[in-house]
């Protein structure tokens, strides 16, 4: 049975694992090469000092700040029943989250240095604003537990949704509906609304804490479940090193449970600086600022298409070719069909003056005046000129 995860553990209580309960001490662990596979699980604190707010923080906080939105509680503007209802205020929101305006914060770039030096087991994270994924963290190594702006399908029918009209319709505050026409269905960012399942890799990766040898949680209240267990998946004897401006959830109640009760990016940069990597930790941070060369991204894969998608598809694809051929049969067809008239009329002349030419056009050596109609077994949508 594990010790008591609601009480703080008491100073005279020995580290297991660690020297002590010490930041230094936490900084030789990995110096010694004792954490190789190293998780990390993020909140919105971590994002505050792009700009982004949290949600909980008093004053600050982005459920402080929603009256314009003139909404019946603050978490309605994230609730999926409610959004279904009213949409808009959603999508006023959004526009504000939208990724693309914030750059990551060094912690984010801390996360990523982690991934350089091969530490990085899995990053946990319960932010929507796609900040790892553009400090440089490849897409295998994030689990968004509650989704995020990087894919957006219909609530109802769950048809994808192309990421440039998403951007469209964010900018405008328009509400984009499912392009499947039968359907018409709200479309939304997959981002985890309360009364929504979390992404099937939540549930997958939900056990793999206990396969890792070094825990960090930053910038969460824990408040959320289930992500807020997460840290107590961990082993017994696995640190855990909580950089937040708050105590939160069972951090503290461990031996082996590291404390750094302050701003994110001040205990990352403190943290980088007790294993010697500070310079590097500033320069990796320092490709996210604007106007430096983007790190290399890899693509955010599009969801894979159903087999009625690919019909359509296909179908689509099928009916536009048959659309092109047929206009070029058209143009042949009134090429030929002007041809053919001037031809007609020129034979039309030249009979009046030279009727052995006609006997030849026709091969019948006929000099009968209606030429067209010898075509038109060839030419069939060739009216038959009316004999002069
Ligand atoms: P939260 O409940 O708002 O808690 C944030 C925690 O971070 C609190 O304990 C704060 O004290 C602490 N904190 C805030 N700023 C700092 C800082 N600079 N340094 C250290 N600590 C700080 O947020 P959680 O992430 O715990 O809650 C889960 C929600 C928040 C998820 O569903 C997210 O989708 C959602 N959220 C995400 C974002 C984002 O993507 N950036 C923004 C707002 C909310």
């Amino acid at each position: 049975m594990g010790q008591d995860e609601s009480r703080m553990v008491d100073d005279d209580t020995p580290p297991k694992t660690l020297d002590s309960r010490s930041l230094e001490s936490l900084a030789k662990y990995i110096k010694d090469g004792r954490a190789k596979r190293i998780v990390v699980m993020t909140g919105a604190g971590i994002s505050t000092s792009a700009g982004i707010p949290d949600f909980r923080s008093p004053d600050t906080g982005l459920y402080a700040n929603l009256q314009r939105l003139n909404l019946p509680y603050a978490e309605a503007v994230f609730d999926i029943d409610y959004f279904r209802k009213n949409p808009d205020p959603f999508y006023a929101l959004a526009q504000e989250l939208y990724p693309g305006s914030y750059r990551p914060t060094i912690t984010h770039s801390f996360i990523k240095l982690l991934h350089d030096k091969g530490l990085l087991l899995k990053l946990f994270t319960q932010n929507i604003d796609c900040l790892e994924r553009e400090a440089g963290v490849p897409d295998d190594k994030i689990i968004e537990a509650h989704g995020s702006f990087a894919k957006q399908s219909c609530i109802e029918c769950k048809y994808p949704y192309p990421k440039d009209q998403m951007q469209q319709a964010i900018k405008d505050k328009s509400v984009p509906r499912c392009l499947n026409s039968e359907c018409n269905g709200l479309v939304k960012p997959e981002i985890v609304f309360f009364g929504e399942q979390l992404p099937e890799s939540f549930f997958r990766n939900r056990f793999l804490p206990e396969d890792s040898d070094l825990c960090i949680v930053m910038g969460t209240s824990l408040s959320v479940q289930p992500f807020a267990s997460l840290p107590q998946a961990c082993g017994e004897s696995t640190p855990r090193l909580l950089i937040n401006s708050e105590q939160v959830g069972s951090l503290g109640s461990r031996a082996d449970d590291v404390l750094l009760l302050e701003d994110c990016d001040a205990g990352v940069r403190k943290l980088a600086e007790a294993c010697g990597w500070l310079e590097e930790l500033e320069n990796t941070w320092s490709e996210t600022a604007p106007g430096q060369p983007r790190i290399e991204k890899k693509k955010v894969e599009e969801p894979k298409k159903t087999r009625d998608e690919k019909l359509a598809e296909e179908v689509d694809k099928l009916t536009e070719e048959v659309e092109k051929s047929l206009k070029l049969h058209q143009e042949q067809h009134e090429w030929l069909a002007n041809h053919v008239d001037n031809k007609f009329a020129r034979i039309q002349e030249n009979e009046e003056t030279t009727p052995s030419v006609n006997a030849l056009h026709t091969g019948s050596g006929s000099t009968s005046k209606s030429s067209s109609g010898g075509l038109q077994h060839v030419f069939p949508w060739i009216e038959k000129k009316p004999t002069l």
